[in-house]
């Protein structure tokens, strides 16, 4: 048996936590939170004698966090993973830990009504908007959202139980909380404050609507760092980097974090500024800089990297071919879509090359290659759409939407199976096993209206580039498709038959 963290008196936060207010809430107590909002929480506490504490929430906690976070005294380790060794702190920044799973629904309601509470930041994945990714707008076919609509009292969704607890603060004359999202959508707090009107409207409450409209702030921000998921050598690891302490929600990640904020909580927020969070009147050039070149760098990565046989990021960075395309990709034909760029791209894409081969990083491409769906519409169809535009090339923002579409057919290049993940799986897979002798895979899958909006499945050029790639792959093979695209561009040396036009 090993120690528990809480029983480890040597473990401490290094601030007084007693001090602490919950004037801060999280939904969605994911490895991400507590490697990033977490963290600058705690430096905050730690080095600035702030009382911003955090009380946690999980909708479901079907990852048992909350009721391993009870367990540990609400104490949690963050360590940061570098190949010059490992850095481990104890974070204890959490007063409260709650889940609806535990009935503690009333609960929840009760720490969403509490004057003490200023903002409730949010990382519930894209799909936990419930919204359609092609537009923004709330899904109102959603099951979830059905519900939902139907029982404004027993909130499923996120934007649900917000509502419940803003209707709350109204009824008791509490001034309403900033919501704002850390996940990784374009206008994040668009969205947010989009679902949260919309789902208000469904409940048949359009006052509630009109004090959203008035009331709530909803920022928008941009986050950043890398937390792959805690494997049991990870887990081994951290709990030597602790003495011998088992910590259950443990979490390793890069060492490196960024958050840029929109500056507009009106209930107060922390001196985030001290800490490194850059905090502007406008998030977007960041967000969409960081979106298409960090994130669809990543997804594209991931399919083809997942495809070739690669287990993790760093795996596809030694391969050359791979290698020089993501750089071509991030500098070519996303860089040169950004309407602003607050860092020069040839620069912060060196960056994110360094930080992808980070060899202490175990981040895995299936991990990344979860809810696609959810994530192409920013990462690489916005991309594509300027380049159809203006009649430019995409040969790899194109390669990678194929690797996806060959990637969810469920049926990797050894004949085995995937483990597809994601929200639209079912239908996915529908799609495909339904389709007609004459209709090709690509056709299928450009059926996802609320992936691919109404205009590229329309659109002969994209649909061309497209398909060419999906037979490459289909031909070839990821790793040798990517050393053919690598040669059409004209990077390596010519390779035998390579001739047959990348865009
Ligand atoms: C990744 C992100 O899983 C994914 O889709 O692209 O989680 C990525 O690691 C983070 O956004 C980095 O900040």
């Amino acid at each position: 048996m090993h120690q528990s963290i809480s029983a480890a008196s040597v473990l401490q936060a290094g601030y007084a936590r007693q001090a602490l207010r919950p004037r801060l809430l999280h939904l969605g107590c994911g490895a991400f939170h507590r490697a990033h909002q977490a963290v600058y929480a705690d430096e905050l506490a730690r080095h600035h004698g702030s009382d911003w504490g955090y009380c946690e929430v999980s909708l479901s906690d079907s990852s048992g966090t909350i009721h391993a976070l009870k367990q540990q005294d609400l104490l949690f380790s963050v360590s940061d993973m570098d190949a010059q060794g490992w850095h481990c702190r104890v974070v204890g920044i959490v007063c409260q830990a709650l889940s609806q799973n535990e009935d503690e629904l009333p609960a929840v309601l009760e720490a969403l009504a509490h004057p003490d509470l200023a903002i409730v930041t949010l990382t519930i994945t894209e799909k936990g908007y419930c919204h359609l990714p092609a537009t923004g707008q709330l899904q109102l076919d959603h099951p979830v959202i059905l519900h939902d609509a139907a029982h404004p009292l027993q909130p499923r969704s996120a934007a649900a139980v917000l509502l419940a607890g803003l209707r709350l603060r109204r009824q008791r004359g509490l001034p309403a909380f900033a919501v704002l999202s850390c996940d990784n959508m374009p206008a994040n707090g668009v969205i947010t404050r989009q679902v949260l009107m919309q789902l208000a409207v469904l409940q048949n409450d359009v006052g509630m609507a009109e004090w959203v409209a008035q009331h709530v702030a909803c920022p928008s921000s941009m986050v950043d760092c890398i937390v792959p998921m805690v494997s049991e050598v990870t887990r081994t690891r951290i709990r030597a980097l602790l003495g011998g302490v088992d910590d259950r929600v443990g979490v390793a990640c890069e060492p490196f974090r960024q958050w840029v904020i929109e500056d507009h909580f009106p209930q107060g927020r922390p001196a985030w500024e001290r800490v490194g969070v850059q905090l502007v009147a406008d998030v977007s050039p960041f967000e969409e800089m960081k979106l298409r070149m960090l994130n669809g760098s990543h997804s594209f990565l991931a399919y083809l990297g997942y495809l070739a046989g690669y287990t993790h990021i760093s795996d596809c960075m030694q391969d050359a071919a791979l290698a020089q395309l993501v750089h071509h990709l991030m500098v070519h034909e996303q860089a040169v879509t950004l309407a602003d760029t607050p860092q020069p791209a040839e620069e912060y894409a060196a960056s994110l090359l360094q930080r992808f081969r980070n060899p202490a990083l175990p981040h895995q491409t299936w991990q990344i290659a979860m809810d696609g769906s959810q994530k192409l519409p920013q990462r690489l169809l916005a991309p594509i759409r300027v380049h159809l535009a203006r009649g430019s090339r995409f040969d790899c923002l194109a390669l990678g939407l194929a690797a996806w579409m060959c990637y969810v057919s469920g049926i990797d290049e050894q004949g085995r199976v995937i483990d597809v993940r994601d929200p639209l799986a079912a239908e996915i897979r529908m799609l495909l096993h339904s389709r007609g002798p004459a209709m090709s895979s690509v056709q299928a899958l450009l059926q996802l209206e609320q992936v691919f909006g109404a205009d590229l499945p329309r659109h002969a050029h994209f649909i061309a580039v497209l398909s060419r790639y999906v037979c490459q792959l289909q031909k070839y093979g990821a790793k040798a498709c990517a050393a053919r695209v690598c040669a059409q561009l004209g990077y390596a040396g010519e390779l035998a038959g390579a001739g047959d036009g990348a865009g």
